[in-house]
């Protein structure tokens, strides 16, 4: 299999199909869907994290978003809408040299899954989580999910959503995640980067990942293709941690960064817990 850097190298692609699960494609997303791009970046991020497939495992809820385990050859597990930080912290707990991967829309993580995402955090379990924010509910018809921008339509807010949206990387960090940081599926070879550095950072490492939603976010808000709404991504809604340190205050306000946004080291739950069993059994 060609890796990232020696497909570079070649001048020939990268070869994704040792990763996939061939019997279960073709996969179920729209044309133009995002979801496909972001799965593109992170097994480019995996093939260079040097972790073999049989050492990752990865998690989802409910959702479009949600179905990415089932077209990946790890081990996966497909589970409840909201619930996959629970299960996978059990997976993470009863093997933790496993490398523990969620796989979660912005309602799976923040709407019915808010309260497991907080208290994942805070624990700061060894596993790595992606929030898809396409700002709606994709798989159930588009109804408007904690980051639907105010003023904007939903098959729920026909007149324009009037709820404030979540700052997903800020209530990250509040919640206690020890890595944080934000990229969309525009800028997909700097999404690979980051995603390469949560695949290696211990503890627990949230990526929110912009991407678009062509079918109910797009149609319903005027935004006409999937081009249209990445070219939003790109020109003005969102800015790199790097680009924003040179740039006046002006050019930067009301723009998502993109890139690390907070990473710091603190004891990791599953290490905890062992020295835990370690102390009780010594009395
Ligand atoms: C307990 C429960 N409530 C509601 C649903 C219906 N449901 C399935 S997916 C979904 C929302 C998916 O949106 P999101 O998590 O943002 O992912 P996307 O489809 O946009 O990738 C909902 C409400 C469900 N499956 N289970
Ligand atoms: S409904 Fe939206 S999120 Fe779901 S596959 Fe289609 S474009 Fe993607």
């Amino acid at each position: 299999m060609s890796t990232p850097a020696t497909a570079a190298k070649k001048k020939v692609p990268f070869d994704y199909s040792g990763y996939l699960r061939a019997g279960k494609l073709p996969h179920i997303w729209c044309p133009g869907c995002g979801h496909g791009i972001v799965l593109k970046s992170l097994l480019r991020a995996i093939d260079v994290s040097g972790f073999t497939k049989d050492q990752l495992c990865m998690v989802s809820g409910i959702g479009c978003s949600s179905r990415t385990p089932g077209y990946v050859d790890f081990k996966t597990l497909h589970t409840l809408h909201g619930r996959a930080f629970s299960y996978a912290t059990g997976v993470k707990l009863a093997n933790p040299e496993l490398k523990v991967i969620v796989a979660s829309g912005d309602g799976d993580a923040l709407a019915i899954g808010g309260n497991h995402f907080i208290h994942t955090c805070r624990r700061n379990i060894d596993m790595t989580i992606l929030v898809y924010t396409n700002y709606i509910y994709g798989m159930t018809g588009g109804q408007y999910s904690p980051t639907t921008p105010q003023g904007a339509m939903a098959t729920t807010s026909r007149y324009g959503n009037i709820e404030p949206v979540f700052d997903t990387c800020e209530l990250a960090k509040a919640s206690g995640a020890t890595f944080v940081a934000r990229g969309t599926s525009y800028h997909c070879q700097e999404l690979e980067k980051i995603l390469l550095a949560a695949i290696k950072h211990k503890g627990t490492s949230v990526v929110e990942i912009i991407d678009q939603c062509p079918t109910y976010y797009g149609r319903q808000n005027k935004l006409r293709s999937a081009t249209e709404m990445m070219e939003i991504f790109e020109k003005n809604g969102t800015v790199s941690v790097k680009q924003a340190d040179r740039l006046p205050p002006e050019k930067v306000e009301g723009k998502l960064l993109r890139g690390i946004l907070y990473q710091v080291e603190r004891p990791e739950y599953c290490e905890e817990y062992d020295k835990l069993i370690e102390k009780v059994r010594g009395q």
